[in-house]
């Protein structure tokens, strides 16, 4: 029996909340299943420990994390404390430090969730968005002259590197090629952003040329929404830059219902570092501490986790028991619509599976 070593990142927020019952379903996952077992470590980084500590996780943090089969992370944010601090404080050093470059995130309309394109059949709207993950507008490069002066200057700077780009659209390309349709669409928005999206759609055009059979095209970012919300079937696999895709990814999840159920995977393709799998929402100021919180998208999230750990079936039977909550509209949580809580859906969730594991043994 494999037992895969686990660390938990609730983070702040409603990462308390949904981090806890992506833990449960992966024990149930483990309850009934004679390959795989798992071995939690929970670290308490966050907002928390920073007013204990003054930062958001120790600075050896990274090598605690280094050994880890995969990250389950929560949210960072904190009412309290300026996003910046919070954000660049944890999930930016982990995904930076681990060069987690592709970020993932698929986008469906689940059996028995209504979005708002109520015109779109469900088939009809099947992405993955592919965020580069490592550098563009969050590298970090900037700064400020003459803070609090009315002379004051800022800038952020979007800083991609050929290699950064190359790795990014060249995962994007393999994995729109692993796909039914293999189809691709290259954001960009070389109009404007000249010398670095210039280059990304040189790079794309190289790339391409290894992936004859991939059908791909381009879509400048600010149309790229208008397309979401018009003709979202023209859309299969997304690749974009780490701020574009940020954003586009918010809108997807929104089309397909609510950004409470939208996974992804921070992933270091070449396996060198762990991965790390997370819900895209935050903290959630506003519901947070009352169970109010929708945890499919930390449950997608860990289909993904067991996907990236080879648990094929696994994942796959975890996805279905989501599937099967959604469907069933006494199970939506107050973002869908319904008044189910946190814990309803989890022990649910828990239940299908187990239930599944049963008539599996009979
Ligand atoms: P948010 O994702 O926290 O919330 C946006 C809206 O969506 C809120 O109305 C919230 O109630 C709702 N929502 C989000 N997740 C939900 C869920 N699981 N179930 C039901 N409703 C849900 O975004 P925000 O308000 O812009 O940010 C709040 C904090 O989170 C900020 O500090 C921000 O920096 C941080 N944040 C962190 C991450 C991350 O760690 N990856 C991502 C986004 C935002
Ligand atoms: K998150
Ligand atoms: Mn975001």
């Amino acid at each position: 029996m494999k037992t895969y070593q686990i660390a938990t990142i609730p983070g702040d927020g409603i990462g308390k909340e949904v981090v806890p019952a992506g833990r449960q379903v992966l024990e149930a996952l483990a309850a009934g299943s004679s390959r795989f077992n798992f071995a939690f470590e929970d670290f308490d980084w966050g907002g928390d420990y920073y007013r204990r500590h003054g930062v958001m996780m120790p600075a050896d943090g990274l090598d605690a994390l280094r050994d880890k089969d995969a990250i389950l992370f929560g949210s960072a944010g904190d009412p309290d404390i300026p996003d910046h601090i919070t954000l660049w404080g944890l999930r930016l050093k982990i995904c930076q430090g681990f060069d987690q470059y592709a970020n993932v995130r698929p986008t469906r309309i689940l059996p028995g969730i209504d979005g708002p394109l109520k015109r779109c059949a469900p088939q009809d709207l099947n992405w993955v968005i592919v965020r580069e993950n490592s550098e563009g507008e969050y590298s970090g490069v900037g700064g400020r002259v003459h803070q609090g002066h009315p002379i004051e200057a800022a800038t952020d700077v979007s800083m991609m590197t050929r290699v950064g780009v190359e790795r990014i659209l060249r995962f994007a390309f393999k994995l729109a090629q692993s796909r039914p349709r293999k189809q691709l669409t290259v954001i960009t928005k070389s109009n404007a952003q000249r010398h670095a999206m210039v280059m990304w759609d040189e790079v794309a055009v190289q790339v391409a040329s290894e992936f004859p059979d991939v059908k791909w095209d381009k879509e400048l970012v600010d149309a790229a929404t208008a397309r979401m919300v018009n003709r979202p079937a023209t859309l299969d696999t997304i690749v974009a830059t780490n701020l574009h895709a940020d954003i586009l990814s918010d809108l997807a999840a929104a089309l397909a219902g609510s950004l409470g159920i939208a996974p992804t995977g921070n992933i270091d393709p070449e396996r060198r570092f762990p991965s790390m799998f997370e819900p895209i929402h935050g903290s959630a100021f506003d519901i947070m501490g009352k169970g109010l919180a929708n945890p499919i998208g930390t449950f997608w999230s860990v289909v993904m986790l067991l996907e990236h750990l080879g648990e094929t079936d696994a994942a796959q039977q975890l996805m279905r028991a989501i599937e099967s909550a959604t469907a069933t509209p006494s199970l939506h949580t107050r973002d869908l619509g319904g008044t189910a809580t946190t814990a309803d859906v989890t022990q649910a969730v828990c239940r299908i599976l187990a239930a599944g594991q049963e008539r599996a043994a009979a």
